[in-house]
């Protein structure tokens, strides 16, 4: 957003940033193992390919390089604000008001880039505080820890957990995998890209842009198996049932690893090294739930005790229940938290009724489980940035969705989530929220989503 606003022209901006550094997510997840399930040639700006991706899927820390080279390269890094948290923003006499840890801001316009996979999800588990062993999230990795000679629970089976599973199971004595739901994992189509390929992606950038191109087709097609024909699922999920009977011999951790869902109901994981570390004689996958904790270990309902000195949540992200919620105050004295009662909701994913001159990046029902979220977001940028040249262009002050036009468009992808895998595969999901309602995946193709962000309408929205 700050790279096309700057070309856009604007230079009046800042970027708040509570950490130190940028990357978002690719800074946060440093566990081992941490890569992208989204090859980088798509996962990447349009506005700045990267020839010298090493492999199809990057490692976190190459995708944290990525992002601060572009940071660099564009010269936005002089507009943003490290250590500065925000604490709350509310709109009053047509400005918001933002209150930080360091001091407080008036804005004209406010834009949330606060990504929905930020909050560590910690489950609330009886006797956690007696634990006298290390405790720490995987988004919250302890690189410190020696895990040699170690006793390892981990708790969780999802995209974070079966990447630093195989990464540490060589290296702890005991490791005890809490597994609520087994997911589906398929074979991962990774290799490692040459460096002829990568002079060939310099030399002709064209040739580069063709095979993004390639890799986004081919993604979008799954869009027909996720949300228009849910049935055809069950054909991709013997791939991934083969992966399974080929990398776990053993019938019985086969039958605790076999999903009892369709493939695609929960975020599909792709790996080649998870279900063999998994069946190593050190990994004991426990299916049991989990009764409490004591200072020594876990105690399952079936009241076996699992002596363990440390525990790694891979529990994931407080995705529907997210903190800005409460932070953001817009007319009226209206919370975000108020105005999504009824779930978490916007124009576009990207506008919010009530909240005038605000817009969100990765907003409600803009999440992708097949393909990339950089799509997406500069989907929403661009239209963004038409929001802000059309009120340049015609003098208007404040710009707020029409709350009928918010209701028809979210009327709309609610009934187009009904047919998708995410609501009939006889899972759940963090892309459900409490009530049930899938509010955070985009249901339809990500050429759709572009079209509807290509134009700001200025008759869509209330003008002042
Ligand atoms: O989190 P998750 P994640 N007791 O929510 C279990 C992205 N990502 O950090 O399935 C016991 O998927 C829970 O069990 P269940 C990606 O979008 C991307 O792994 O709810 N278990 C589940 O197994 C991904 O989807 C990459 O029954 C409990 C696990 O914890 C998203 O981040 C890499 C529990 C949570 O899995 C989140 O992934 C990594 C409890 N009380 C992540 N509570 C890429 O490569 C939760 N669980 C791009």
């Amino acid at each position: 957003m700050a790279v096309r606003l700057k070309e856009a022209g604007y230079d009046d901006f800042v970027v708040l940033e509570r950490a130190k550094d940028v990357g978002g997510t690719w800074r946060d997840n440093t566990y081992p193992g941490c890569r992208c399930d989204v090859p980088s040639h798509l996962y990447s700006f349009s506005f700045a390919p990267n020839p010298d991706w090493s492999s199809t899927f990057s490692p976190q820390p190459e995708i944290e390089a990525y992002l601060r080279k572009v940071t660099d390269g564009f010269a936005v890094r002089p507009h943003i604000r490290f250590d500065h948290a925000v604490q709350d923003a509310h709109w009053e006499d047509g400005h918001w008001r933002i209150h930080t840890n360091q001091g407080d801001l008036t804005a004209d316009l406010l834009l949330s880039g606060m990504g929905p996979l930020a909050e560590p999800s910690y489950p609330k588990l009886t006797g956690i505080e007696s634990f006298e062993g290390e405790v720490f999230h995987s988004a919250q990795w302890d690189h410190e820890l020696d895990f040699s000679g170690r006793k390892v629970a981990v708790i969780g089976t999802g995209a974070s957990a079966i990447q630093f599973v195989p990464a540490i199971q060589p290296e702890v004595e005991e490791l005890h995998l809490f597994q609520r739901t087994p997911p589906w994992v398929m074979p991962r189509p990774d290799r490692r890209i040459s460096k002829a390929e990568k002079r060939i992606y310099k030399a002709f950038p064209l040739v580069q842009k063709a095979v993004r191109a390639g890799i986004y087709w081919s993604r979008e097609s799954l869009v027909l198996g996720f949300a228009k024909l849910p049935r055809i699922m069950k054909q991709g999920q013997k791939i991934a049932e083969r992966h399974l009977a080929q990398q776990i011999r053993d019938p019985e951790l086969r039958a605790k690893l076999t999903p009892d869902f369709t493939l695609g109901c929960k975020r599909v994981l792709i790996s080649d090294d998870y279900y063999p570390a998994v069946a190593q004689p050190n990994v004991d996958v426990v299916t049991d739930a989990i009764h409490e904790v004591t200072p020594t270990g876990i105690i399952t309902e079936d009241g076996v005790k699992h002596e363990v000195d440390t525990i790694i949540y891979g529990t994931g992200f407080r995705v529907t229940d997210l903190p800005v919620m409460d932070m953001l105050t817009g007319r009226d004295g209206l919370t975000l938290r108020e105005a999504w009662s009824d779930g978490m909701e916007a124009h576009l994913g990207t506008a919010v009724s009530g909240f005038p001159n605000f817009f969100l990046l990765i907003g409600p029902n803009t999440g992708l489980g097949h393909s990339s979220m950089v799509f997406m977001i500069e989907s929403q940028i661009a239209y963004i940035l038409d929001a802000i040249k059309t009120m340049d262009a015609e003098g208007i002050k404040e710009v707020e969705v029409r709350p009928e036009v918010q209701r028809e468009f979210v009327d709309g992808v609610r009934s187009s989530m009904r047919n998708t895998i995410w609501s009939r595969g006889g899972c759940t999901s963090w892309y459900l929220d409490s009530e049930g309602r899938n509010t955070t995946l985009w249901p339809s193709f990500t050429f759709r989503f572009r079209q509807l962000t290509r134009h700001f309408d200025r008759g869509q929205y209330l003008t002042r």
